[in-house]
């Protein structure tokens, strides 16, 4: 189905002379799995194909796992290239099979004096090169916040916990920095995955510090089925009154950011959790979550 495929617009090549050679780039193409090329060849009946054939991969395509020639009359599209996610459009008509290179295996030579009848008036006036990426894993950037909203902070009181936690059910993610926001009364914030009942820190730090992103703990990766939790500590010490969530400066706020890459396709740029974190499981915090950091 050529409509689900992404065309783009590249001048189509045309082959005149009975020796060329191809320089296949692809300037600013994200690979997607499945990219086909297109190229057009108008000799005569009599052509044959191929009289030759070397497959000499680029530095940039080693992550080219095999490719597929095949001669049709009428291609899917007329636009140069096209991605095709898993769809294997090439062709309106019958195509055929005509070369395969695979990465780890040396080009098929025909037999000497052997070849297909390609060009005008054989039914082969295209040739659609069909590329399969191999491991085609580019990675996207995204955001997960973690956010309490509804915490009261009772005036006077020392310490007053926000704590927020969620079940993680989506594709894994990798936390490489972290950011924490509260106003003036936040002393620490502290980001958390729970897996197995075992608490590991993505990142801690003191609100009143610049809230900039900070690397996070590398070695804490969130897949499906863990719970990512976080807390910030707050002192009701010099107010007079209940200090609630807000967006003043007489407010608070209390955020954990995590900014984590994902393989792109699954890729969710944003995610967020507002549950209030249940008194159980946060009876298991480790103790450095509550210690504040001195600025
Ligand atoms: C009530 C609260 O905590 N607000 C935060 C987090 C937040 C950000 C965005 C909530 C929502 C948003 O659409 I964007 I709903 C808050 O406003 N944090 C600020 C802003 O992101 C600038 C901060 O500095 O972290
Ligand atoms: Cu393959
Ligand atoms: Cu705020």
């Amino acid at each position: 189905n050529p409509s689900d495929c992404v065309s783009r617009v590249r001048p189509p090549q045309l082959f005149n002379s009975q020796n060329f050679t191809v320089d296949l780039r692809m300037p600013g193409v994200l690979p997607t799995e499945v990219s086909l090329f297109i190229f057009y060849y108008p000799k005569s009946t009599h052509s044959v194909f191929p009289p030759s054939v070397d497959f000499l991969p680029h530095a940039s395509m080693d992550t080219v796992h095999h490719m597929l020639l095949f001669g049709c009359q009428t291609p899917v599209s007329t636009s140069s290239y096209w991605d095709c996610g898993s769809v294997q459009g090439t062709c309106e008509d019958e195509s055929s099979i005509m070369y395969a290179w695979a990465r780890n295996a040396p080009p098929t030579k025909l037999p000497k004096d052997v070849g297909f009848k390609v060009g005008r008036n054989s039914g082969m006036s295209y040739f659609v090169l069909q590329i399969h990426y191999g491991d085609v894993s580019p990675f996207i950037a995204g955001i997960y916040l973690l956010m309490s909203v509804d915490t009261v902070i009772l005036p006077g009181k020392k310490v007053t916990n926000a704590d927020v936690a969620c079940d993680y059910d989506s594709y894994p993610i990798y936390p490489f920095a972290f950011r924490t926001h509260t106003h003036s009364l936040g002393k620490v914030v502290s980001g958390y995955r729970i897996r197995d009942g075992k608490w590991s820190l993505i990142g801690r730090q003191s609100p009143q510090l610049p809230q900039a992103f900070y690397p996070a703990n590398k070695d804490v990766t969130v897949r499906y089925g863990d719970t990512l939790a976080a807390r910030c500590v707050f002192s009701g010490e010099g107010r007079i009154s209940k200090t609630y969530i807000g967006g003043t400066s007489n407010d608070e706020m209390c955020n954990f950011y995590m900014m984590y890459y994902m393989d792109s396709k699954h890729a969710v740029p944003f995610m967020s959790c507002m549950e209030t974190g249940s008194k159980e499981l946060f009876r298991h915090i480790p103790a450095e979550a509550n210690v504040p950091i001195a600025v």
